[in-house]
């Protein structure tokens, strides 16, 4: 029967086993000080087994941003198009990812979720003080690009990663073969993806055993709080704050794009990959909403690849739950620094399924937060990644109707006509 679960039934079993056990644990009092299950058990073999998983997933971070940003800069193919449209598309990219986290982290705040239960941090981490935010400015530009990516330095290897793909877009034709090799290079990095997500079901079950016995039957209020709040955030980005920004940047009606995107969000909903879902997006905003090929082609993929607002809201969600259960105050530097990291992890994570839960790991690596935390939050990851990118994929489309209409590069008889292009979906 295990077998034949798919990855995200397995991942259910195995938080509602891991959850199950450590409430046991927990309530036949097993864990306490110096008894053989707490030694050997929650702090010894099922520390270990989440440890060896939590590194599997730091591990892949350095490879997955730099090749995958390397290919998604090639992938716009020609850089006359970094001009005047590439520089509007990736400023309104960024203003509404940071846009999405701020309400992650305001909502977050707001609702105190995971406030009330400190995890001891002695016996799991040591909080260490999340760098200066100047001190992450000062390294965009790194002395030693090797030395970044042995330290994790994002904001270095994402400018490395750029400047790199622009490079190597200025060569033309003859680095064709070059892009071959670094789109099969990104494929295998992908595939080591699927392979460590493969083991999450064991890592999921290690995890949240142990904090379950540790922490009892609270963990699971705190993670109802976490998972609220997060598909609150979800929502309210999407039907409120990029339908408003539609309106008032292109006058163009929200009922519209909504009906239009429905068929795209679904499939991004159903697939949990940005990627996937790019020839489905593609074909709704240029057949049904009018949006000129030559924009859509540009906008479509650089947005599923660096344009991410589910993600990083669910990064900013974690950081500010994560934080409050380990007791971490991460203070107003602290806050601007996941703003900045989970706009950064955004833009490193690529478009395919859970890949914005590894990216996490460097968020709370920068701001000093246990990395052993995701640990928690994986066991509902599956689910809410679903629900992110669709997000991610409306984002994306809504980007790219603003900026066509604003380039006149969009036929708005097609975007009012409700049939328009509807046979060929
Ligand atoms: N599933 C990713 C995507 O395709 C997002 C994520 O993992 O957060 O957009």
């Amino acid at each position: 029967m295990w077998k034949n679960m798919g990855l995200t039934g397995k991942i259910i079993v195995a938080m509602i086993l891991g959850i199950l056990l450590g409430l046991l644990i927990n309530y036949l009092r097993l864990n306490g000080e110096g008894s053989f299950v707490n030694t050997y058990v929650t702090n010894g073999f099922f520390a270990i087994v989440g440890k060896l998983f939590v590194n599997s997933l730091k591990m892949l971070v350095v490879p997955l941003v730099l090749i995958s940003l390397i290919c998604g800069v090639c992938g716009i193919g020609d850089i006359r198009l970094l001009g005047r449209i590439g520089g509007k598309t990736f400023f309104i990219y960024m203003v509404t990812t940071a846009l999405a986290i701020t309400t992650a982290i305001g909502l977050g705040s707001l609702f105190g979720i995971g406030k009330g239960m400190q995890i001891e941090t002695k016996a799991v981490f040591e909080a260490e003080s999340a760098p200066p935010l100047l001190d992450v400015f000062s390294n965009i530009i790194p002395s030693n690009p090797i030395s970044a990516m042995a330290n994790g330095d994002m904001l270095s290897i994402i400018f490395f990663a750029m400047l790199i793909g622009i490079s190597i877009l200025m060569v033309g034709k003859p680095a064709k073969g070059l892009v071959q090799s670094l789109e099969l290079i990104n494929e295998v990095i992908l595939k080591m993806v699927t392979i460590i997500m493969n083991l999450a079901p064991y890592g999921v079950f290690a995890l949240l055993t142990k904090a379950m016995a540790e922490l009892g039957f609270d963990l699971i209020w705190s993670l109802l709080g976490y998972v609220a709040v997060l598909v609150g955030a979800l929502f309210f980005h999407f039907f409120v704050t990029m339908m408003v920004i539609l309106k008032l940047t292109s006058g163009l009606s929200i009922r519209t794009f909504l009906a239009k995107m429905r068929e795209v969000q679904i499939f991004a909903f159903s697939t949990s990959s940005s990627n996937a879902t790019i020839p489905i997006t593609l074909r709704t905003v240029t057949k049904r909403m009018g949006v000129n090929n030559s924009v859509a082609s540009f906008t479509i993929p650089f947005g599923a690849t660096i344009n991410m607002d589910g993600t990083a809201i669910m990064q900013g969600t974690a950081t500010i739950f994560i934080a409050n259960l380990y007791g971490v105050q991460l203070g107003i530097t602290g806050y601007l620094t996941v703003i900045l990291m989970s706009v950064l992890a955004s833009i490193g994570t690529a478009g395919v399924p859970g890949v914005g839960l590894i990216m996490l790991s460097m968020v709370f690596a920068q701001v000093g937060l246990p990395v052993e935390g995701i640990g928690l939050i994986l066991g509902v990851d599956r689910i809410l990644d679903m629900l992110r990118t669709a997000v991610n994929v409306g984002g994306d489309a809504a980007v790219t109707v603003i900026v066509a209409k604003s380039e006149g590069e969009m036929d708005l008889a097609i975007y009012n006509d409700p049939d328009a292009g509807a046979k060929e979906m």
